[in-house]
Formats: structure tokens, C-alpha cells, sequence
């Protein structure tokens, strides 16, 4: 390590002093303006990371589907996956420490992790659309060569495709080719040959009005379009060429207000959805004949996704796990098979490799009928993003699901009724006092709670709670169901007021009423 390099290419990207951030549930978000130090310091933990593996690690500059001010950082594992747990407490102490102490910081993650700092590193950059994320790419590219990596920067990219990248890489070609191209041909040649089993051709199942949220989505998914095109039109929304990013639009917006982006118009029973402002969250919607606006979320994908896999294979079991889509992919790692969706959009499904090369060799050998299963099961793994979550891979396969089974968009939705719901943030003066178990569903933490919800549910029909910190933002957040909207916006509110009163509230207190 050429401390002396270190020290003053690190004044360059200066800590603020006194600041302190957290690598969240998605890496580090705040306005984009305090971030230089941070991503300078990403920059050289992911060339101890990649050492310490011995693989491509991959750093995405982007916040997602948070506001346009705002940008983060987070780093990619060599399967493409979320960085390893002891790690995020690297990166906080990293990013956190005062300019005078970086260095300590660096050489005791090295020491604590065994790194071999003669061995090589590789890191692969990616980055939004961000006004702040091509200056902040600079500053990770900084940080990485400091330390003597080597890199390679993708540019604009899709949270996904970044991941993609890392896993192509560390599988030597294996899962597809590390380059946007790849990806496009993967993807698009799983799709266009599923959606050719599909009997159903008509224009209905052909064509799709996509909300791009003004981010990367549309860019990428425009340059994808043609390599599908024979399979699915798209129709781009919020492409970002007025629009600000994720404002009034995207995934998010969508799925916390329960109605359509704007800037997209919509006809009765038109299939259309929404991709958030890095691509990696994908929900459906559509009005019915009476103007009615109803949303397909991440549990009815998962739900349509498994029954078709289903119908190919076996028993589908249901776990649940922290939020967080990290958690969630580990458990589907589990699985031979596993398929998860966050309720916002965010998911995928994984195949382990036996079972694909199960698939692939019975694809060969079966009879007519159930070779044509194998082979659609074939198809159906590529045309996954199985690094991460994928709106643009998602979108896909759903597509092609919806015509190979000739299901509308209305028989989809109809596969069950969700009860209604209601979600709330509180804002408390420190989210660390709750704490939860049993896959966030029950606070350990502060006492008396728990308690408190219990016998607040008790007095409405099919009702549940839940509580906990959140992962991304300073809050609380409160989740309520019920037979109606009316007892879910009642429960969801007196479980504010006890979070409130329990778990320390600050300013005004919770309002009822939405
Ligand atoms: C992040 C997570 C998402 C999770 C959300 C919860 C990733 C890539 N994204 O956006 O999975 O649902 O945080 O945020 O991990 P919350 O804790 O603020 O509700
Ligand atoms: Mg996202």
C-alpha cells in the first residue's frame, strides 16, 4: 500500500468533518453532495474486497428510486450478490472515519480479513443517470487506482446489468458474455424463443406501455428493444427526456400512492408497468373498464411465476425473511428452485446449477411433450436475471408467461385479492430502539410493543402489524391489513401512535387520516 498516494489522493475526496453514514439494507444514500469521500473510499475497499476474493468485485453508483438529489454506493459480490455482511461494517467504518484515521481504518480491514495486497484486483464500475453519478464513478475510479487496481468502467448500466457483469466475469463466460451485448442477446434469444411455444399471438399479448421512472431504464431498454422485438413491443414513458427522475413516476411512486405514473396514458384493461430509477424493480398495473386503477406487485409476479414453474415441476413451499432482497436471496440459495419478490417489485428467480443441468440433459432425452416443458424450463433460467432482481428481465419473463398460458392482464390480478392495507412512516429520534424477529414481524424491542399491537389487531377482523426500523431512511415503518380500507387505515394509524408513544416519537404526532 503506497500510504503516501493514499493520504493525499484521499484530501482530494475530503471527509466532511463529523459526518456519519451507514451502509443501509442498499449500500450508502444521502445527497449526492456528501458523498465524494465515500465513493473514493468504496473505490479502495472494493480493491481489498477484490484481493481478499480473488475476483471482479463491482461498485453501482446510484440511489435507486430515491429522489434526483440523492445518490449511493454499493458494492457487488463476486456471484453478483450484495456484499458479504462483515463488509458493510468495514465499508461504515471506512467511510466514516476522519481523514487522519482512513489509513488505520484501511490497514486494520486488511489485516482482520488476511487481504494479500500483492495479489491483483479487478473492479468493474457502473453508474445512473444521475447529474452527480458520472463525477462520483470518478471519484470510486480514483480510489481504486490509488491501491493499484485495475478497472474497468461500463458507464451507464442498470443496477442489474452491473451485477451481471460481476457474475459473467467470475464464472469465465459461463452464465453469458460480460458486456451489454451480452446481456441483450441472453435475454432477448430466452425470450424470443419461449414466446414461440406461446399459441396465443394476438395483439393483446404483444405490446406493453413501460414507465421508465426518467432513468437508465428507458436508455437501456431502447437499445434492447429491437434484439425482442418479434416477441414484444415496447412502449417507453418517463424516458427522461423531460421528466425529473423517479418524481410523480416509477415503481415506487406507483406502489406507495396506488395509482398510475404520470405522463402515461392509459386504457381500459392496457397492460402497462413501471421500473424504478436503477431498473432493478419492476410492478404492473392496468384500469379496468370502470376507470378503476389496480396494481400487480411483487407478490402476484411471485405468485404467477411460481404457478407456472408449478405447473412444470412440484409443491412450491412460502418463507418469508428480513426485507431486504440480500435476505431473500439467500434463502432462495437454499432451494433447488427458488422464486422471491419484495411486495415493491424487487426479485428474481434462482436455479441451482444441478437443477439446471438436469433441465438441459432431460431437454435432450425426454419424449415430445415433456421435452417441450425442459426446454421452455431452459429458456426460462436464462431469460432470469439470476444475479439480482431485474425490471427489464423480469418484464420478460413475465411477458412471456402471460402469453404462453394466454392469460390478460386482468386474469393475472385475479389469481387472488390482496386484503386491504395500509402502510405509515414514524418518525422517531432513534429507529435502533425497535428491534425485530421472526423475519421483521414481531418487535423484541422497546418493551411493551409487541404487546401493544397484539391488542390493537385483536379489535379488527383478518387484521395484522407489523413494525420495523427502516433499512434506507431515518423512520419507522408501520404496515397494516384488515377486512377494509377503512379498519387497515385505523389499525395502521393506532400502531403509529404506539410506536409513537413506545419507541420515542419526535415532532408532530401521527395524524389520522391519508
Ligand atoms: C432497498 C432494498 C430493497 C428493500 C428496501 C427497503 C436492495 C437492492 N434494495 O431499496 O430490497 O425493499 O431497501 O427499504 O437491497 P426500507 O427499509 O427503507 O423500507
Ligand atoms: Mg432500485
Amino acid at each position: 500500500m503506497d500510504l503516501g498516494a493514499i493520504t493525499k489522493y484521499s484530501a482530494l475526496h475530503a471527509k466532511p468533518s463529523g459526518l456519519i453514514l451507514q451502509y443501509g439494507t442498499a449500500g450508502f444514500r444521502t445527497k449526492a453532495e456528501h458523498l465524494d469521500h465515500v465513493m473514493f473510499r468504496m473505490g479502495l475497499l472494493a480493491v481489498l474486497r477484490s484481493k481478499q476474493t480473488k475476483s471482479t468485485i463491482g461498485v453501482m453508483v446510484t440511489a435507486s428510486h430515491n429522489p434526483e438529489e440523492d445518490n449511493g454506493v454499493k458494492l457487488v459480490d463476486p456471484l453478483g450478490e450484495m456484499l458479504a455482511p462483515s463488509w458493510e461494517e468495514h465499508a461504515t467504518c471506512l467511510a466514516n472515519a476522519e481523514e487522519q484515521d482512513m489509513q488505520r481504518v484501511l490497514i486494520d480491514i486488511s489485516e482482520k480479513e488476511a487481504v494479500n495486497l500483492q495479489q491483483d484486483a479487478f473492479v468493474v464500475i457502473g453508474r445512473d443517470t444521475r447529474p452527480s453519478s458520472e463525477k462520483l464513478s470518478q471519484s470510486v475510479i480514483d480510489g481504486v487506482t490509488v491501491l493499484g487496481g485495475q478497472f474497468h468502467d461500463y458507464g451507464l448500466l442498470t443496477t442489474p446489468q452491473l451485477h451481471y457483469m460481476v457474475y459473467c466475469r467470475n464464472t469465465g463466460g459461463r452464465y453469458g458474455k460480460a458486456t451489454i451485448e451480452g446481456y441483450y442477446q441472453k435475454l432477448s434469444k430466452a425470450f424470443v424463443e419461449l414466446t414461440k411455444q406461446a399459441s396465443c399471438s394476438g395483439d393483446e399479448y404483444r405490446s406493453l406501455k413501460v414507465d421508465c421512472a426518467n432513468g437508465i431504464g428507458a436508455l437501456k431498454l431502447r437499445e434492447m428493444e429491437h434484439y425482442f422485438s418479434q416477441g414484444l413491443s415496447v412502449q417507453l414513458f418517463n424516458d427522461g427526456s423531460k421528466g425529473k427522475l423517479n418524481h410523480l413516476c416509477g415503481a415506487d411512486f406507483v406502489k406507495s400512492h396506488q395509482k398510475p405514473p404520470q405522463g402515461m396514458e392509459i386504457k381500459s384493461n392496457e397492460r402497462c408497468c413501471s421500473f424504478d430509477g436503477d431498473a432493478d424493480r419492476i410492478v404492473y398495473y392496468y384500469h379496468d373498464a370502470d376507470g378503476h386503477f389496480h396494481l400487480i406487485d411483487g407478490d402476484k409476479i411471485a405468485t404467477l411465476i411460481s404457478s407456472f414453474l408449478k405447473e412444470l415441476l412440484v409443491e412450491v413451499p412460502v418463507y418469508c425473511t428480513k426485507t431486504g432482497v440480500k435476505h431473500l436471496h439467500h434463502k432462495a440459495q437454499e432451494f433447488d428452485i427458488g422464486v422471491y419478490f419484495e411486495a415493491n417489485g424487487h426479485g428474481t428467480a434462482l436455479f441451482s446449477t444441478a437443477v439446471e443441468m438436469k433441465i438441459k440433459q432431460s431437454a435432450e432425452q425426454l419424449e415430445d411433450k415433456k421435452r417441450k416443458a425442459a426446454k421452455m424450463l431452459e429458456n426460462i433460467i436464462d431469460l432470469f436475471n439470476q444475479a439480482a432482481g431485474d425490471a427489464i428481465s423480469d418484464m420478460l419473463v413475465i411477458e412471456a408467461i402471460l402469453a404462453l398460458k394466454g392469460l390478460t392482464v386482468q386474469q393475472w390480478d385475479g389469481l387472488y385479492t390482496d386484503l386491504p392495507n395500509r402502510q405509515l412512516k414514524v418518525q422517531v429520534a432513534d429507529r435502533r430502539v425497535i428491534s425485530t424477529t421472526n423475519a421483521e414481524r414481531q418487535a423484541v424491542t422497546p418493551p411493551g410493543l409487541q404487546e401493544a399491537i397484539n391488542d390493537l389487531v385483536k379489535k379488527y377482523k383478518l387484521s395484522r402489524a407489523f413494525v420495523r426500523p427502516s433499512g434506507t431512511e431515518d423512520v419507522v415503518r408501520v404496515y397494516a391489513e384488515a377486512d377494509s380500507q377503512e379498519s387497515a387505515d385505523h389499525l395502521a394509524h393506532e400502531v403509529s401512535l404506539a410506536v409513537f408513544q413506545l419507541a420515542g416519537g419526535i415532532g408532530e404526532r401521527p395524524q389520522p387520516g391519508f
